[in-house]
């Protein structure tokens, strides 16, 4: 493993309108206010805000205004992953991850292959023909394969962000059959939480990192907060019990901080206002340390 040396760079992503609950886009600002990933970072490891970026409360058209953001984070990441940096996406709702990996695609060039490492409660692999509830942030993956509507499916490049076999799920306890059977077809290595709960999330974690580094130039980590235990993680609109451990989740991102194939990071579907405590808050900032520094 080559050590990384890009700084950490934060983009929030103030956008609500892929869930069901839409006050998730208040989640970077939230966890800005409180100072809550103040004081993160050392000489070697870099944490700053960069920037936010939001469509305003009133969009006309759901569709349009998650596309349009998913552009607009696309050019960010791709910018800042020129400019020597690793960005750490926050969001929002689990849609940005159109807009994430399909720019750090276009960073890596038309023949290079990304990996992905998805940690998730859902599947996240709906279209709307098969969405039982037509909220975008349950489609973000299947998008990223190359299914749904078209202006999800053709940002920043033309070509399919992932290809199934550089793919990884990991933390998954809820999902609809539909999306199951793509997955299936698609060949996409789902590790369902029983899985994690019988090899423990350890042995997962790397088998999951040597799956989608197999083939791939670089790899990124999609992280939905969801995942983790509701205990620790209840500001989600879509609390589902039986998760994973936060202990585990920050020890498996402590491994793989310093990889330099590592080239993006995502944590979304934090939702302040269903916040107790701060609990979820507290367990973010755990998360961002062991990304920074471990
Ligand atoms: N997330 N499968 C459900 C749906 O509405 O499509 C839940 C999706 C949740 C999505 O948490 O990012
Ligand atoms: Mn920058
Ligand atoms: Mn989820
Ligand atoms: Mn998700």
């Amino acid at each position: 493993m080559s050590k990384n040396t890009r700084p950490t760079s934060i983009i929030g992503v103030e956008n609500g309108f892929g869930a069901g609950n839409p006050a998730c886009k208040d989640g970077p600002r939230v966890l800005k206010a409180l100072g809550m990933l103040g004081g993160i970072g050392d000489a070697e490891h870099v944490l700053r805000w960069d920037e936010e970026i939001s469509l305003g409360d009133h969009p006309q058209d759901k569709i349009r205004a998650v596309a349009r953001i998913a552009a607009e984070l696309a050019e960010l990441t791709y910018r800042h992953l020129m400019e020597g940096d690793r960005p750490l996406v926050l969001g929002g709702d689990h849609s940005c991850a159109i807009g994430t990996w399909s720019g750090v695609k276009r960073y890596l060039g038309h023949s290079a292959r990304l990996g992905l490492i998805w940690i998730d409660a859902h599947m996240d692999s709906h279209t709307f023909a098969t969405s039982p509830t037509h909220n975008i942030h349950g489609m973000p993956l299947a998008c990223l394969l190359g299914e749904g509507e078209p202006c999800f499916t053709r940002i920043a490049v033309p070509e399919h962000k992932l290809r199934p076999e550089d793919v990884c799920l990991i933390g998954v306890r809820s999902y609809e059959s539909e999306e199951a059977a793509f997955l299936r077809q698609q060949g996409v290595r789902v590790y369902l939480m029983e899985e994690v709960q019988q090899r423990g999330m350890q042995a997962v974690f790397d088998e999951a990192r040597k799956h989608v580094c197999a083939a791939t130039q670089g790899y990124g980590i999609s992280l939905d907060i969801d995942a983790i235990d509701p205990l620790s993680a209840p500001g989600v609109g879509t609390p589902v019990s039986g998760g994973l451990r936060l202990n585990e989740v920050v020890a498996a991102l402590s491994e793989v901080h310093d990889d330099e194939k590592l080239l993006a990071l995502e944590i979304v579907e934090y939702n302040p206002w269903l916040d107790r405590h701060f609990i979820t808050a507290h367990s973010i900032r755990q998360l961002c340390r062991a990304i920074v520094t471990a």
